[in-house]
């Protein structure tokens, strides 16, 4: 594998939050395990970018906001199919705050997300119906980036997402595949996930060949 030139490059850390830590609201296993290999990937990169996921608690991906439902199941939520999580990620609560043990000194910006109640967003750049923009893309752009490496959680979910709408947008977009862990509502979701990204064009690669 090639060593690559960072200076037109972006790491995209995304939602390293203690919700999706093993002990938090959404768990993913292992997710923990990514801190120390993101604080080292991070000293390859002059631009580093996280996102946040930031709901109300009142949004709509919540299982506890539809009575009858639960965690994983599917509804129609204005149109668009919705699985449904457990309450995760609220506002100013512990659990939407980054990994204590994440380096951030070094983040340019941090852009959050699923703030709307009516809509889901898995992606950085875009809500699930690709309605709104969080303007990671312009940002992206106007700092001359033309290629984007994702890390982070999960891999089946906002990390897929965020690289799909990285690759629609133009940008040469590469998956850190060590450095990211899947939520497997389903076994092999993760697996899935990065044949799904691969055979789109996202470049899959591991830490030690950055
Ligand atoms: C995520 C499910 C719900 C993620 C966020 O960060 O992958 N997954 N909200
Ligand atoms: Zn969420």
């Amino acid at each position: 594998m090639m060593k690559h030139n960072y200076t037109d490059a972006a790491l995209i850390v995304v939602d390293v939050q203690n919700d999706f830590i093993p002990g938090g609201a959404l768990a993913v296993a292992e997710g923990d395990q990514v801190v120390p290999l993101i604080n080292s990937i991070q000293e390859k990169f002059d631009h580093i970018i996280a996102t946040q996921d930031f709901h109300p608690v009142d949004h709509g991906s919540f299982a506890a906001n539809h009575p009858g439902k639960k965690p994983y199941d599917q509804i129609d939520l204005f149109g668009l199919t919705q699985t449904l999580w457990p309450v995760h990620c609220v506002q100013g609560t512990e659990g939407s705050a980054f990994h204590a043990g994440l380096e951030q000194k070094r983040w340019e910006a941090v852009f959050q997300k699923g703030k709307n109640p009516e809509v889901d967003s898995y992606s950085g750049f875009f809500d699930n119906a690709r309605r709104g923009a969080t303007g990671l893309g312009d940002y992206l752009k106007d700092k001359g980036i033309q290629k984007v490496f994702v890390c982070g959680l999960a891999l089946d979910y906002c990390v897929k997402f965020t690289a799909m709408d990285a690759l629609s947008l133009g940008f040469e977009t590469y998956l850190i595949s060590d450095a990211t862990r899947a939520v497997n509502i389903y076994p092999k979701d993760g697996e899935k996930a990065i044949q799904e990204m691969a055979e789109s064009g996202v470049n899959i690669l591991s830490s030690k060949d950055l």
